[in-house]
């Protein structure tokens, strides 16, 4: 079959089976591996999309099959796929290395095809992307999907001028020519992200289903989202999708949100398809409380059957817990403290609350019928000392015995890794938060992501800790919250047993891996990491949720499929009495696609 567009999501390293790697807990608080298999939900909506408009979009997500399958072969699957566009993910800054090296790829097997390259990390760098051959476009901003309909029109009809692109980076005669942004829609409602519809229409449609799977595993344990906005209220300054660095990397100036009816949509459709939990990202209250309380008496009158996770950003009080165990049915909490040390989030810009006000908060959940509540902390922050963050595991226990050791809470603590998020705050002034930035081109993520170990991936060091310091923080801070879980009967005996001896033997071979850096080794002679693949210390069961079923029942399954079906039937005979589309001229464009489409000519650099 031939596609408008093939969405490829590479591996972080390629190929990361081949070398020895060790990437140990860098993604131990993310449902994907360290290869992040995750591709970016965007991918959904950018085909969902176009699809409207008569484009046929695969999603291939080698990352996943990669791990999925040791023997999975890439070149053959490139090679064998057909498509006028090719976009490559690099939204995620690790996987600098992973994406230039499948866009080498592609241009191998089809050398006149352009490739776009798409994501927050792609904009940041969208110049320096421009110096490799293999990358034709950037596609920059957080909001691409109409753009992207212009892009694809453009390809497709045989356009060498791309000056009336928004948001798009590219070249011609080896000059490059950077297009302004379009407005961000300041409504997302005319986009479904992620586009549920599209993802699960295409599995049938392009029968591909491990093509499309968000991640590896996704099958046994399938999470969803809920995307409340994009952009950020919040200025936390080592986030790269924080206020300021949307504003500096994607010209948004204030966040757009969903609105609650289309949310509502959302859930329907994911409870007919999974019964596990749905992650709302984004603090809701960040819409206001008219907001809040729209959306909350909306899920009150759905009654979803999954269970929905909040991210809280900032306290909350007895007030707000009530109005959510009053219209949520069953309903989790994740909060990011980062540090037990006041003054380090302070600094950080962090959940700007006390620590009494912070137990008082899980204690008011617990009290309200939240059911499982996500408390995670991280090392290697600036100012943060070795015995700062030793505390993030007294403020564990302090928490748990201030609720009477109730067994809902759960406590993580992951590395702050493995980069400094580009355009966030610390990123761009590292000296002003007490941080070394050791990487500063794409190119030096490249051989960063190449290290043999992640204390070498690292791209900074702090005021207070070198490298090598925090690895070993990080460790000594496993090794105390385990046994704080052991004490308190978080964990089994066994459970606690493997993670001591992953620590240990983590510890003895990132010494290995330091002594031979020094030495000059190169990474395919590294020694072989033996007892884990990445050596990571995950606590990934923990992070799940108990479900009776995983999915709903066979009979409302198919159903969905066959709806699903009968829409694309739909679509065709509408395609069919339009054929505009398969004449290559242009889609019509939607209002928002209207408004967004920029007179300005390019802006040559
Ligand atoms: C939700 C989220 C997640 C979810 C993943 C959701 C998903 N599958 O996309 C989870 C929790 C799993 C996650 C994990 C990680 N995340 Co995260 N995440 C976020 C968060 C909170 C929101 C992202 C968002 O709003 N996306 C919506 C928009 C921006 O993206 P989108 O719709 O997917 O894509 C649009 C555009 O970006 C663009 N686009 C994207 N890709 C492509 C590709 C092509 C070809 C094209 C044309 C366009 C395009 O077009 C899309 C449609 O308009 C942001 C923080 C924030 N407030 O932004 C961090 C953020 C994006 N994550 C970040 C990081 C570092 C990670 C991890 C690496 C952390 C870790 N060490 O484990 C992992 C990577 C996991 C993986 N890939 O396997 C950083 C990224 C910084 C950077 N530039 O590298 C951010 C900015 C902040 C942070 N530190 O959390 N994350």
């Amino acid at each position: 079959m031939e596609f408008d567009l093939a969405l490829l999501h590479p591996p972080s390293f390629y190929d990361f089976r081949k070398n020895n790697q060790f990437r140990g807990p860098i993604s131990d608080v993310v449902p994907s591996s360290s290869v992040f298999d995750m591709y970016p939900i965007g991918f959904t909506s950018i085909g969902g999309y176009l699809e409207r408009f008569g484009h046929r979009v695969k999603i291939v997500n080698l990352a996943a099959r990669m791990v999925h399958n040791r023997r999975f072969d890439v070149e053959k699957k490139i090679r064998g796929l057909k498509s006028a566009a090719f976009g490559i993910s690099l939204h995620w800054l690790p996987h600098a290395q992973g994406s230039i090296e499948i866009a080498k790829l592609v241009k191998k097997y089809h050398p006149d095809v352009p490739v776009i390259f798409g994501g927050l990390s792609s904009t940041y760098y969208h110049r320096e992307l421009m110096q490799h051959d293999c990358v034709d476009f950037v596609m920059r901003g957080d909001s691409t999907e109409s753009a992207m309909l212009a892009l694809i029109d453009e390809i497709k009809s045989g356009a060498v001028d791309f000056s009336t692109v928004p948001n798009l980076t590219w070249k011609r005669d080896g000059k490059v020519f950077v297009n302004p942004f379009g407005p961000p829609p300041a409504n997302l409602d005319d986009i479904d992200i992620p586009d549920y519809r599209y993802a699960m229409r295409s599995v049938f449609q392009y029968r591909s289903l491990l093509d499309a799977l968000p991640y590896e595993g996704w099958l046994s344990y399938p999470l969803s989202a809920l995307l409340t906005m994009r952009g950020c209220t919040q200025d936390c300054a080592l986030c790269g999708g924080s206020r300021s660095a949307y504003s500096f990397n994607c010209a948004r100036t204030k966040p757009s949100m969903r609105s609650p009816a289309k949310l509502m949509q959302d859930i329907e459709c994911i409870q007919r398809f999974c019964r596990t939990p749905i992650f709302v990202i984004g603090d809701i209250r960040q819409g206001g409380t008219k907001y809040v309380d729209e959306l909350l008496e909306r899920i009150c009158d759905l009654r979803p059957s999954n269970e929905l996770v909040f991210e809280l950003f900032w306290g909350a009080d007895d007030d707000f817990f009530e109005k959510v165990q009053r219209t949520v049915r069953k309903y989790s909490l994740e909060i990011t403290l980062e540090s037990a040390d006041e003054d380090v989030r302070r600094k950080n810009g962090k959940f700007p609350c006390t620590n009494q006000e912070i137990v008082q908060l899980v204690r008011s959940a617990l009290d309200h019928g939240c059911r499982k509540l996500d408390i995670f902390f991280m090392v290697g922050l600036p100012h943060q000392t070795y015995e700062s963050a030793m505390r993030n595991i007294d403020f564990c226990e302090e928490i748990h015995r201030a609720c009477d050791c109730d067994k809902r809470l759960c406590y993580f603590i992951a590395p702050l890794a493995p980069f400094l998020d580009p355009a966030s705050r610390a990123f761009e002034h590292p000296e002003q938060f007490g941080l070394k930035r050791l990487a500063d081109t794409l190119e030096d993520h490249i051989r960063h992501f190449s290290a043999p170990s992640w204390e070498f991936i690292l791209n900074y060091e702090t005021d207070l800790q070198s490298r090598e310091q925090i690895v070993k923080t990080m460790y000594a801070s496993l090794d105390k919250l385990n046994n704080f879980k052991l004490q308190y009967e978080l964990i089994a005996p066994d459970v606690h047993h493997r993670i001591a001896k992953e620590i240990v033997d983590s510890l003895v071979y990132m010494e290995l891996v330091r002594i031979a850096v020094r030495d000059g080794t190169p990474l395919e002679e590294m020694p072989q990491f033996i007892e884990s693949e990445h050596g990571t210390t995950r606590t990934q069961r923990e992070l799940r949720w108990k479900v009776k079923h995983r999915y709903p029942n066979l009979f409302s399954l198919s159903m969905v499929g066959m709806k699903l079906l009968a829409e694309e039937g739909r679509a065709m005979v509408l395609r069919r009495a339009s054929p505009l589309h398969w004449t290559g001229q242009r889609s019509p464009r939607s209002p928002v696609a209207q408004a967004e489409a920029v007179s300005d000519t390019a802006e040559e650099r």
